[in-house]
């Protein structure tokens, strides 16, 4: 039986990429490097510094910009993503997440955040379902992301379970690789691109059986 549920955050809880979008394009035009949504795709599950990287070596500016400067560039990106986040409500939830999340509450299986992000905590509590998680691993502590296994590793570890005890949930293809190289079960949240290695494919969460799911 599975005793732990680890979900990614944007894509999978709500769908804040259209929002990183408007931020990075706003940001990347004022350098002069033109992003389109289809080069978005590529950002969705990266740190905010890694997309700003991969922003930049599109634009072959990868050595035009101090760590100071490029610091100044994320910071900037992110202050006008939070005031984009300013009209989120729990009506921004994807379908069937806030049933899942009752479910599993009602079955005490403790739900735990593993976001790239560092405003998951603030999303959560915008989104009302902060209570729902029993603990958001603090991106910043650690040393690699993801496909590194490391985020998914500590999210099982906060709530005292084997990572082969875990089902994880992610809509990247970088995060799915990330929970199958922690050894845990990966449900793929998907649009219409598929996800390799995921375990299985759902377009949303109350697709799933929660019983069948907690057996595998
Ligand atoms: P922030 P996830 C990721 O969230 C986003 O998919 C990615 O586009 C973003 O750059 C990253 O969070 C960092 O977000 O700038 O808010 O710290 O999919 O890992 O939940
Ligand atoms: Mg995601």
């Amino acid at each position: 039986m599975k005793k732990g549920f680890i979900f990614d955050l944007d894509g999978v809880i709500t769908d804040t990429a259209k929002y990183h979008y408007v931020a990075w394009k706003e940001l990347a035009d004022s350098i002069g490097i033109s992003i389109d949504l289809q080069f978005n795709e590529q950002l969705k599950g990266i740190s905010r510094m890694d997309s700003l990287d991969r922003i930049l070596e599109r634009g072959e500016k990868a050595d035009s910009y101090t760590q100071a400067e490029k610091e100044a560039l994320a910071t900037k990106k992110n202050t006008n993503y939070v005031e984009l986040l300013a009209d989120l409500t729990p009506s921004d939830l994807l379908p069937g997440v806030q049933e899942f999340l009752e479910e599993a509450k009602r079955r005490e299986i403790p739900c735990v955040i593993a976001s790239a992000s560092k405003n998951a905590p603030f999303i959560l509590k915008k989104l009302g379902v902060a209570d729902d998680f029993a603990h958001i691993v603090d991106p910043a502590t650690l040393k690699k992301g993801k496909p590194d296994p490391e985020i998914f590793v500590k999210a099982a570890e906060a709530i005292s379970i084997s990572p082969a005890d875990a089902v994880g949930f992610e809509d990247a293809q970088a995060g799915v690789d990330g929970i199958k190289a922690a050894g845990m079960y990966a449900v793929g949240v998907v649009v219409d691109e598929p996800l390799h290695g995921a375990d299985i494919e759902v377009k949303k969460l109350t697709d799933l059986d929660i019983d069948v799911l907690l057996a595998q």
